[in-house]
């Protein structure tokens, strides 16, 4: 059976998510089979010509007129769209994809994960960076005992594309359609990197103190004359423990000039660290136990997570690259009834990371993070 996959957004996301279905039969010819059927958005002319590119069969500009239509849903909309059309779509019985974070707000993101309990059918999140080869072979080494009992978690997301004051407004700056900046935006990848690489070891982030800030609290409009107020963060840190012990810490800003995507996580246990930089993606910094330095390890052999669907050892891989797995498992994981992984909890739990360290920054206080 051919899976019908309905998208709703064609920018950034809906390109790469595209892509990745494109590229899932030539490279993975055990995937199932898909036909990349609606295209879903707001602007019919941009809509037909992204629906062209991308290789959409049809276009709708409204959600609710296709959700009953398609087998898959995938929300690659802004934040503000993700709770009302995939609920719709899982109480319909449709499997869901959806882009992070879950939701703009707690309170979404608990009504999404309770459809998706609900329904007996797969609710993925979209956390693309779990699917880095060097990050699966992190979590194998974690998972194999390499680095011992885990101390430290220190990740950042750095990026700097609103440096300069000037940069225009957009949805993203906006609290109503973003629900936060860059907290949610880049905070949510590395905390759902934290929590994959060392959550079955050290169980859930419990507590955590936050810092939120806003540097440039007004933008200019595109073609307009008019300015509109940034109504989220531009950066935050954090300090957080896990349950079993172990110490995080968490950064991200998009006014960190010099840096355009740069998410790193560096983990130290009692035995040995692991380093993981977004820039070098190909690589991961090892160190076992009785080394006196890391090792550079080239995650591209074949034996590595996903390599051998791609190219000969030393043919790196890219970003794009993580979009083909997280496709793969996810659309397996429909196909054959299985779970998504990660899935709606596992979004869920980074929204109420979250909301702990908003909630930290307004009260100037540790805050304990809610449990399940
Ligand atoms: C924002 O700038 C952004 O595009 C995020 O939305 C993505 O999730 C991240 O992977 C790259 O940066």
């Amino acid at each position: 059976m051919t899976l019908q996959v309905g998208v709703l957004g064609y920018r950034f996301m809906g390109k790469a998510h595209a892509n990745a279905l494109a590229r899932l039969p030539m490279f993975f010819p055990d995937a199932p089979a898909v036909e990349r059927d609606v295209l879903i958005g707001r602007d019919e002319e941009a809509l037909a010509d992204a629906a062209e590119r991308f290789g959409f069969s049809r276009t709708a500009t409204d959600w609710r007129d296709v959700i009953d239509e398609v087998d898959v849903f995938y929300n690659l909309g802004p934040n503000h769209i993700h709770a009302e059309p995939s609920i719709a779509a899982l109480e319909a019985g449709t499997p869901v994809f959806c882009e992070k974070p879950l939701a703009p707000t707690l309170e979404e993101a608990e009504e999404m994960a309770a459809a998706a309990r609900d329904a007996d059918v797969p609710a993925g999140a979209a956390f693309n960076y779990r699917y880095v080869p060097a990050i699966q072979y992190a979590k194998n080494l974690i998972d194999d005992g390499e680095l011992g009992e885990i101390r430290h978690v220190r990740g950042r997301y750095l990026q700097d594309w609103l440096a300069d004051p000037e940069a225009p407004w957009a949805w993203r700056m906006d609290e109503d359609l973003a629900g936060s900046g860059a907290l949610g935006d880049l905070g949510s990848h590395t905390v759902d990197l934290a929590r994959f690489l060392v959550g079955d070891q050290q169980g859930e982030l419990d507590r955590v103190s936050g810092h939120c800030r806003t540097f440039v609290d007004e933008r200019p409009v595109e073609g307009d004359d008019e300015t509109r107020p940034v109504t989220v963060d531009d950066a935050y840190s954090a300090q957080a423990s896990f349950e079993g012990g172990a110490m995080a810490t968490f950064e991200a800003s998009r006014f960190a000039t010099g840096h355009k995507n740069d998410h790193t996580i560096e983990i130290n246990g009692s035995k040995g660290s692991l380093k993981f930089s977004l820039e070098r993606l190909n690589e991961l910094e090892v160190l076992r136990e009785g080394d006196r330095g890391y090792e550079t390890v080239l995650v591209t052999d074949e034996s590595d997570p996903y390599v051998e669907h791609w190219w000969p050892p030393g043919h790196v891989l890219g970003w794009e690259h993580t979009f083909v797995h997280e496709n793969y498992e996810f659309l397996t994981a429909v196909a054959e009834g299985g779970e998504a992984s990660p899935n709606f909890e596992d979004g869920l739990a980074a929204q109420r990371v979250l909301d702990a360290i908003e909630r930290s920054d307004q009260t100037g206080e540790w805050v304990d993070i809610e449990r399940a």
